[in-house]
């Protein structure tokens, strides 16, 4: 995959190693990555840098980012046909997200919803990596030519910034950056909390609230029991005023294909708990299968960290040549080692 295929679309995405992914990381963005990756050229990349905007413990951080890489193939990707990679490994991320940082404007990040959230959820670091994050993030997009970037419905805000961001550098520069749409799922672009469903599910947040994909069957089936909703008993779909009932119909309706209508009639007169025990059987279904591949691949350390290593040099070489354009049209001098 060294020349970009004139054909063949372009897709990146970034995954943070902040913790366990969740079900709605699953839902909202590695299932797209998986229907997808014979369609285009695609990097996925585990975002360790994005992740240090909160304090993380080394050796767990250093753990969560291999794991993340062994789920990604879990859950389907293919390494031939994915490059699969860790943010820190190609540098060049970081040095384009200080050229971005000169084309993006004060009042544009104190906009993002994302780090209003974070700043009050971590008063007591609201650092400026939380603050510059959407810059890193428009980095590791622009950086590869992509077309389509896949994810959850809360990173739409951030895409559209990369989009500014690439627009305005290609006004003064010319055409150098591919100016990226993003693909965001029509069913399950944001799962809820299952202990608050008017917050999105985290996997940062308390253990109670998500479902991790890695949670063993009973696990599942516990805090699903325990899933907030509402008092008038009804399965009806209304995210509105029913934001726990249609959460959880949601889940379901993207892991088994059955309608809302379809999962309404047939719950008609039954109670939450019967609910709870399908969406509960439903995730197990999805899981299971992912969590086996999990323990196959984690347990083969060379083979991670050579889908780590070649997934790193194939990223740089496609870096190297955006970075060599960007230096060269914005007058930064020439060099030769
Ligand atoms: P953190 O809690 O550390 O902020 P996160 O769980 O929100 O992390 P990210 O690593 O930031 O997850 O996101 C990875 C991808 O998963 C993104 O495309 C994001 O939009 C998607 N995603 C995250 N949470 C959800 C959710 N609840 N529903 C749907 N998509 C989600
Ligand atoms: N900010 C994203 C993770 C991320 C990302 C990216 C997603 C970092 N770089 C590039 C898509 C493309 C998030 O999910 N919080």
């Amino acid at each position: 995959m060294q020349e970009q295929n004139e054909s063949k679309k372009r897709i990146f995405s970034g995954i943070q190693p902040s913790g366990i992914l969740t079900l709605g990381n699953y839902i909202g963005a590695l299932r797209s990555w998986v229907q997808l990756q014979d369609e285009a050229e695609n990097l996925y990349c585990v975002v360790d840098l994005h992740a240090l905007t909160v304090r993380q413990d080394p050796a767990t951080l250093r753990r969560r980012c291999t794991d993340t890489l062994a789920l990604l193939m879990a859950v389907g990707l293919d390494p031939q046909k994915n490059i699969l990679f860790c943010q820190s490994h190609v540098p060049a991320h970081s040095e384009l997200s200080w050229l971005l940082g000169c084309f993006t404007y004060i009042g544009e990040l104190s906009r993002m919803t994302q780090f209003k959230d974070k700043a009050q959820r971590h008063a007591d670091n609201i650092n400026a990596g939380l603050y510059t994050y959407p810059v890193l993030m428009a980095a590791d997009i622009l950086l590869y030519n992509t077309d389509l970037v896949p994810v959850g419905d809360d990173q739409k805000q951030h895409l559209e910034l990369a989009r500014d961001i690439a627009i305005r550098f290609n006004n003064v520069y010319g055409p150098v950056f591919t100016v990226p749409d993003a693909y965001i799922p029509k069913i399950g672009a944001r799962v809820m909390s299952i202990t608050d469903p008017t917050r999105k599910m985290s996997k940062s947040d308390e253990e109670a609230s998500y479902i991790a994909i890695l949670d063993e069957p009973d696990v599942i089936r516990r805090k699903l029991r325990r899933a907030v909703t509402d008092s008038d008993g009804q399965v009806r779909y209304d995210p509105e005023n029913k934001p726990g009932v249609s959460n959880l119909m949601s889940i379901l309706y993207v892991l088994t294909g059955e309608s809302f209508d379809a999962i309404e009639s047939r719950f008609a007169g039954r109670g939450y708990g019967e609910l709870k025990n399908e969406v509960a059987d439903a995730c197990v279904a999805a899981l299971s299968p992912v969590q086996a591949e999990f323990k196959r691949i984690q347990a083969d350390k060379a083979f991670l960290e050579g889908v780590m290593r070649s997934g790193a040099e194939r990223a740089s070489a496609l870096a190297g040549r955006t970075m060599s354009k960007v230096h060269r049209k914005m007058g930064l001098a020439p060099y030769k080692l």
